[in-house]
């Protein structure tokens, strides 16, 4: 089966996405997400300037070879960009494939290892006694497992907090918007939230954190130890990752189970994390870690060292992500959980899908791929608009921090 063309649909449906999609001789034709939030035309240049001229001609079910020629090919590896590009040509080819077969894409990864996928949501409040109402709506909802983030009193503008009534979206500029940060006022903080949230809701409900960056290992390490009695699923991205050994001394400090990874790009980015089981949960996925491919690689490496998936999803991931993200969490062994943030009714509408939400869980349904379509003339009426994510700055003195 013969790639005959390929084209890249940047679209903004409320947030912007960068769709490929890839056709063949024989009529099938599969997608692949590309969307990098805050750099989407980086990705689509890529993709347009010097990924799909390598792509037409060549056998649509060659993956494992398309791969290694994108990525050793290249000569230059690794990489948001380049990786973000390579898991668009992968999950459109596993798409094709999986069409090809007439099965849902989790058959050709091994078929199912659990009936459905446990997902987390999201409660954001302004405050304390707003996020205990969040926790309890997304309850009611359903879900069995929430990530709690909240406004911590002194500071003005705090990551997962909406400002408006609307959901929390946070590429709000186009230009960097700034967010002020102080890590004493933070760890101060977050121990009182998950005390009332705890009380509120009692034992059984998992709930998560992210930490999104912003500490040193040390404060890492104390807030850790802070939060133990509440017994977190998990503290996400308590520092950041690109030097690994820094999670050796949280470690030695906590056992507040850790997750991180949402920002790595390859198996590199966190072979020691998970060759020394620095972390519990991996939270790489498909759209930013080289697709189905590389994503299992990840996986397996992860599983010897009994560290579980836990997919970043995101709104700024699209639902094409979401759904091949669905079939790989049905079928990895090694699988802990899944994040859910849902997309907008518009989004929804120009990613037609056929994965589903049932109290707490998700499945990625049985249409023949990865399940998710575009409506090319609807993502048409949506142009790319340029959107940053925001800068963080301390408070006392300006210095630039990690948002
Ligand atoms: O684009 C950035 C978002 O994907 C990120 O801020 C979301 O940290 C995030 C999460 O855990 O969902
Ligand atoms: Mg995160």
């Amino acid at each position: 089966m013969k790639i005959t063309n390929a084209k890249v649909i940047v679209c903004c449906p409320g947030r912007n996405f960068v769709t490929l999609k890839i056709e063949t001789d024989e009529g099938l034709t599969g997608l692949g997400d590309a969307s990098l939030n805050g750099r989407e035309l980086a990705v689509a240049s890529y993709l347009n300037d010097h990924v799909l001229p390598m792509l037409i001609g060549r056998d649509a079910h060659r993956i494992e070879d398309t791969w290694q020629l994108l990525y050793r090919g290249a000569y230059w590896r690794r990489g948001p960009v380049t990786m973000s590009a390579i898991a668009a040509v992968d999950t459109a080819l596993w798409d094709i494939k999986a069409k090809a077969a007439n099965l849902p894409l989790y058959q050709l990864l091994g078929g199912a290892s659990r009936e459905r996928v446990l997902v987390y949501a999201h409660a954001n409040g302004r405050d304390i006694g707003h996020a205990v109402e969040e926790v309890q709506r997304k309850v009611a909802l359903g879900y069995r497992a929430v990530r709690v983030q909240s406004g911590v009193p002194g500071l003005e503008k705090v990551y997962g907090v909406a400002r408006g009534n609307g959901p929390y979206e946070p590429a709000d500029g186009a230009l960097p918007s700034e967010e002020d940060w102080d890590s004493a006022k933070y760890l101060r903080h977050a121990p009182k939230l998950f005390d009332a949230v705890r009380q509120a809701v009692g034992d059984e409900l998992q709930l998560l954190h992210d930490v999104h960056h912003r500490l040193t290992p040390i404060e890492a390490a104390r807030l850790g130890q802070d939060l133990e009695p509440h017994r977190l699923f998990w503290m996400e991205d308590p520092t950041p990752a690109e030097a690994q050994e820094a999670f050796r001394l949280i470690r030695r400090h906590t056992t507040t189970p850790l997750a991180v990874g949402e920002i790595f790009n390859t198996i590199w980015d966190c072979k020691t994390l998970i060759e020394e089981q620095l972390i519990d949960y991996i939270r790489t996925t498909v759209v930013h870690a080289g697709g189905i491919t590389h994503l299992r690689r990840i996986a397996d490496l992860a599983a010897l060292h009994q560290v579980r998936t836990g997919c970043h999803g995101a709104t700024d991931l699209s639902p094409v992500c979401m759904g091949a993200a669905l079939h790989f969490d049905l079928s990895v062994p090694n699988f802990g959980i899944q994040e859910h943030m849902p997309h907008n009714a518009l989004t929804d509408e120009v990613f037609p899908h056929a994965y589903s939400f049932h109290e707490g869980f998700m499945h990625p349904g049985e249409v023949p791929g990865h399940g998710v379509t575009i409506d090319e003339a609807l993502a048409a009426k949506y142009p790319y608009q340029r959107a940053y994510l925001p800068v963080n700055r301390l408070q006392h003195d300006g210095t630039l921090w990690n948002w």
